[in-house]
């Protein structure tokens, strides 16, 4: 422990339950609940505990779950016997309903259980935000962005994100919900179509052909039917792989002070998935610790009240390191986190870090060659330009 303290001025939250963390989706499925455990782990190594109100959270109740999602779904979920294991990949069950039982949301044992655990977190994180008892509040078991009002997807069950914002609703005017997962927040996006109190941001890698799930262009800005309040309320940045630290940093400046200029929310939903980083096993980013936290840093100094979901993130060390260092950033000590040097206990010896005098791993030591940046300048720029010209549109 590093003599960590209570931030001065402001209250830190963290909202987190030992029950998500023992449940598996299966040997090979890339989701490992488990790296929930290294993050919370690091999180207690730092004395991080001691400058934050810790609770530990209850599953969400049916009510709860269906004040997003369809009963018809919710009773299914609820119903459904798991799946034996393990999952035969080239033929899942097809006849199952709500896209439950594919290779990418399979019937685990415990599934229930897990998906109203992380809707319970999520949601404690937003009552504390509403009784203004939390100034951040940190709920990394949520984030799970895809889920649908009647459908699981991308290894997301329950839209956490979306019942808390609903929650956050209640009390704060506007909520802007801004997406750092390296995949394009498409249920959240589409839960708030039709509302001009929620604009959602979600930067992802973009390839309708080859990355999931396909949709996020630049151009689509929610419905633009003539009575849509929702219209131009949801905003798209969508990247290429290898992008940089530098470049992502810029951008996320650039497009989210002009959104909160123009749309003055009164609440902050920000998913952190960490598939973004470099080295991630589905994501292919060159993004460090130090530029995805940047976000979140940028972020708390907005000064607006501010949760912190979870998300993607599937090289569980890496997805610790940074969730970790995130709450440090939460709670104003990164500093000293940076300045010790965190060896991971089950890490083999070859991949432990020589830091050097370097106070996290440097890209070259995260992938030995980062991915080649296929983002050039000038499609960013453009991207900027086109985000101006959407908030033209858009009135607090
Ligand atoms: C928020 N990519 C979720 C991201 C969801 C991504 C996908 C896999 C995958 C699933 C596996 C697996 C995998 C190595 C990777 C079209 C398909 C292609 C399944 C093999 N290995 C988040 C969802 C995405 C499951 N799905 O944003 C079991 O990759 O691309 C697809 C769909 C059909 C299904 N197949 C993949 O980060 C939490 N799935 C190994 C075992
Ligand atoms: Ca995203
Ligand atoms: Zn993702």
């Amino acid at each position: 422990e590093l003599g960590i303290t209570a931030p001065k001025g402001y209250d830190v939250s963290f909202h987190y339950n030992v029950q998500m963390e023992k449940h598996h989706f299966g040997q090979t499925h890339p989701m490992k609940p488990w790296r929930l455990v290294l993050t919370k782990g690091l999180v207690t190594s730092y004395g991080m505990h001691h400058a934050m109100k810790n609770y530990t959270t209850r599953a969400a109740t049916y009510d709860e779950l269906v004040s997003f999602h369809s009963q018809d779904y919710v009773n299914f979920l609820g119903s459904v016997a798991p799946q034996p294991t393990p999952l035969d990949v080239d033929n899942p069950n097809p006849d199952l309903r709500f896209n439950l039982g594919g290779s990418d949301c399979p019937l685990f044992e415990g599934l229930y259980d897990y998906c109203s655990q992380s809707g319970g977190a999520s949601l404690d994180a937003a009552r504390k935000l509403c009784a203004k008892q939390s100034d951040i509040a940190v709920a990394w078991g949520g984030g799970l962005h895809h889920a649908k009002r009647s459908e699981a997807s991308g290894f997301c069950y329950i839209n956490d994100i979306v019942i808390a914002i609903l929650q956050l609703l209640r009390v704060h005017k506007r909520v802007l919900y801004i997406d750092i997962d390296v995949h394009h927040g498409d249920g959240v996006e589409e839960a708030f179509f039709s509302s001009d109190r929620v604009m959602t941001v979600s930067f992802h890698k973009y390839d309708p052909h080859t990355f999931f799930p396909g949709t996020g262009a630049l151009e689509d800005n929610g419905p633009k039917s003539e009575h849509n309040p929702g219209a131009h309320h949801a905003i798209n940045v969508p990247l290429n792989d290898g992008i940089t630290d530098e470049q992502y940093q810029w951008l996320f400046e650039r497009v989210i002070s002009q959104c909160v200029q123009k749309f003055q929310p009164e609440a902050i939903a920000l998913q952190c998935g960490a598939d973004s980083l470099a080295g991630d096993r589905l994501g292919k980013f060159n993004l460090l610790v130090q530029g995805h936290s940047s976000c979140v840093d940028f972020c708390k100094k907005l000064g607006i009240p501010m949760i912190l979901f979870g998300g993607g993130g599937y090289t569980p060390r890496n997805v610790a390191r940074a969730w970790a260092y995130e709450t440090a950033v939460a709670i104003g000590q990164e500093e000293k986190m940076a300045s010790t040097v965190y060896i991971p206990d089950h890490a083999p010896y070859r991949q432990r870090f020589e830091y050097d005098g370097h106070l996290l791993p440097s890209i070259e030591q995260i992938l030995g060659e980062p991915r080649q940046n296929r983002n050039p300048q000038k499609k960013l720029l453009e991207i900027v330009q086109h985000v101006t010209e959407q908030l033209r549109f858009v009135a607090a």
